[in-house]
């Protein structure tokens, strides 16, 4: 396994990240098993303000293991601030993870229970670093807002973005997608539970405050099932779906976990 090649797969999951990322075996990573009856209301939670400009969407790409919706962040064009947060933080992109069915996908679990998929809106830190990559080398750099998926009835904020992988079928394609609200990707309720971790693959950096929505929001299995038609193998190559790309739940290790709600 190099740098280059760590995945999902039994030769470079991640059982073997620790190798090249021994943070892998750190403190505070991610995921977690949200262990609801664990989890400390916390009155001084405030309510989060989330802004999502359409306009700030730019482009899709595939990235091989997994594909990206792209956000502009050089200006406060989408931002998230209040509840657990001192800052504010900008919208870099967001994406989902998946596994090789839909009855297990999430990479955070809920009482041990797991959902068909996770949303991932990656934030950073704009009020105190100059980019994702500075913002990601600190412990207050990123924040992620994260929206279970459980089968149901179609998404209709789902369905534009899943209507737009045909066009970024192999690994390094990039299409345009503007004018998309991905508050429409959020639950009706903005109960949360927070606590603090790491990105859930390689780098593996410990920067992350995460927001874990309680509510889950509906997709159709066919919506899902589309995540799947991803190819991780390059144009020409022999086609590859992306079968997986969800990282096991890591020890809390002592860490608090506190929920919004009671
Ligand atoms: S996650 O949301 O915890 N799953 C990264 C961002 C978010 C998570 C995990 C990792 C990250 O390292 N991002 C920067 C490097 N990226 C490039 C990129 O454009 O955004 C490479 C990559 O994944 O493989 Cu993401
Ligand atoms: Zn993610």
């Amino acid at each position: 396994m190099s740098t280059e090649n760590w995945g999902y797969d039994a030769q470079n999951g991640p059982d073997h990240w620790h190798k090249l990322y021994p943070i892998a075996q750190g403190n505070f990573q991610s995921p977690i098993d949200i262990k609801s009856k664990e989890a400390k209301p916390d009155e001084s939670l405030k309510s989060l303000s989330i802004n999502y400009n359409p306009n700030a969407v730019k482009s899709i790409v595939n990235i091989g293991h997994s594909f990206h919706v792209l956000s502009e962040d050089k200006g406060n064009l989408s931002v998230v601030k209040g509840g657990p947060l001192k800052a504010c933080y900008r919208l870099n992109q967001f994406h989902f993870h998946w596994g090789p069915t839909n009855d297990y996908g999430s990479e955070h679990t809920v009482d041990g229970k797991g959902y068909a998929s996770e949303l991932h809106l990656v934030h950073w830190n704009s009020d105190k670093y100059s980019s994702f990559a500075e913002a990601a080398k600190n412990p207050d750099g990123c924040v992620i807002l994260t929206v279970f998926l459980k089968v149901g009835n179609a998404h209709p904020g789902l369905q534009k973005v899943v209507g737009a992988l045909n066009l970024i079928k192999t690994k390094g394609q990039e299409a345009d997608f503007t004018n998309f609200d991905a508050s429409t990707l959020l639950p009706g309720s903005l109960d949360y539970w927070t606590y603090h971790g790491s990105l859930t693959h390689p780098p593996l950096y410990e920067c992350v405050t995460w927001i874990i929505f309680k509510e889950p929001i509906n997709a159709s299995s066919e919506q899902i099932n589309q995540f799947r038609s991803l190819l991780s193998s390059g144009d020409g190559e022999k086609a590859c779906p992306i079968l997986t790309n969800h990282r096991p739940t890591q020890p809390l290790k002592g860490r608090e976990l506190k929920a919004s709600f009671h």
